[in-house]
């Protein structure tokens, strides 16, 4: 077997060590009958082309945000609702490992659009920069051009808080910072660093107000297509990546967070935003949840109340 496995992100980051580990496991477990080669971000286009291409089966596997899919399954992005799942990251992981609202209902809609959703990982807390000023409050965003995914649910929950917020694939980012078509962003702090977000942003804000989430995803028709054989060592292999995709995220979230801390060549400073603070934002982000329902259908609704009342236990 010969299989593509196509990833957002380039070696060194999370969702490339992912990919690679992936197929190193899968060679070994076949005795080389499978044989996988892992894309870095770009190699086969941006990330939305990246899913068209997994859709119709002309790569097997990728790794992708739910962001750059959110006007095909409008359902999955309640991952852009903020303050939905819980500060512990670990929780968060044990929420996305045994959901049923995802890994059935959510499942069975990128199922709809050809595509497995086999598992939801964390890729670690996210952090906004910004130029300028530190995101403090929100009346800091009034006007804020704020680079989000192609997601409308993301543009929501930035409007919400004033932002002006601008869809654009990551390739686009660190020129569109540098050059100050956008004033700032979100994402994870090991991608901030690895990206070089920081040599042209002033400051990170550690806002925690959302987990970046990854999917792995397998094409619908080439999965149920496979023999068990060959099914069961997939799902073996995603099952022993959950643990070790996690402790890497940590470590490189915490490398790096201490890499940035130290440069003296980029100084960014670093503002952790205390719970009040992030109380204000936390009251303009919860009615975006109504939107959510509102907007997306019935199905969108009764997922994310599911999902809603799965948190609410495993906090308890
Ligand atoms: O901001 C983004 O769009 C990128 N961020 C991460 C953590 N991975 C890939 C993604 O495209």
């Amino acid at each position: 077997y010969h299989w593509d496995f196509v990833t957002e992100e380039y070696q060194g980051q999370v969702q490339y060590e992912y990919a690679a580990e992936f197929a190193r496991r899968m060679a070994e477990k076949s005795d080389g009958r499978v044989d996988i080669t892992v894309y870095e971000f770009g190699g086969l286009g941006d990330e939305v082309d990246q899913v068209e291409q997994l859709q119709l089966g002309f790569t097997e596997f990728g790794i992708v945000s739910p962001g750059f899919t959110g006007t095909m399954v409008e359902e999955a992005q309640l991952f852009a609702l903020h303050f939905l799942f819980p500060d512990d990251v670990a929780l968060t992981q044990e929420i996305l490992d045994s959901s049923e609202a995802l890994n059935v209902h959510l499942r069975e809609k990128y199922e709809e659009h050809n595509m497995t959703p086999l598992a939801y990982f964390t890729e670690g807390p996210m952090q906004w920069t910004s130029n300028g000023l530190p995101l403090t409050t929100p009346d800091d965003f009034d006007g804020f051009k704020m680079r989000i995914q192609q997601s409308p649910l993301i543009s929501q929950s930035y409007e919400v808080y004033g932002a002006d917020p601008t869809p654009m694939s990551w390739g686009e980012l660190y020129t569109s910072l540098d050059q100050g078509v956008v004033d700032g962003q979100e994402n994870p702090i090991f991608f901030i660093e690895d990206a070089g977000f920081h040599e042209v942003q002033d400051y990170m804000t550690i806002s925690n107000h959302n987990n970046y989430v990854a999917m792995t995803v397998v094409n619908t028709d080439f999965y149920n297509g496979l023999p068990e054989d060959i099914q069961g060592m997939i799902d073996e292999t995603v099952a022993e990546l959950r643990d070790w995709v996690f402790d890497l995220q940590d470590q490189m979230n915490s490398d790096l967070l201490t890499a940035m801390e130290e440069s003296e060549e980029h100084p960014t400073e670093i503002y952790n935003l205390t719970e009040d603070e992030r109380q204000a934002f936390r009251d303009l982000a919860m009615p975006v949840r109504d939107f959510f329902r509102e907007n997306y259908g019935d199905d969108a609704g009764r997922i994310l109340d599911l999902l809603e009342e799965e948190i609410e236990a495993a906090r308890n």
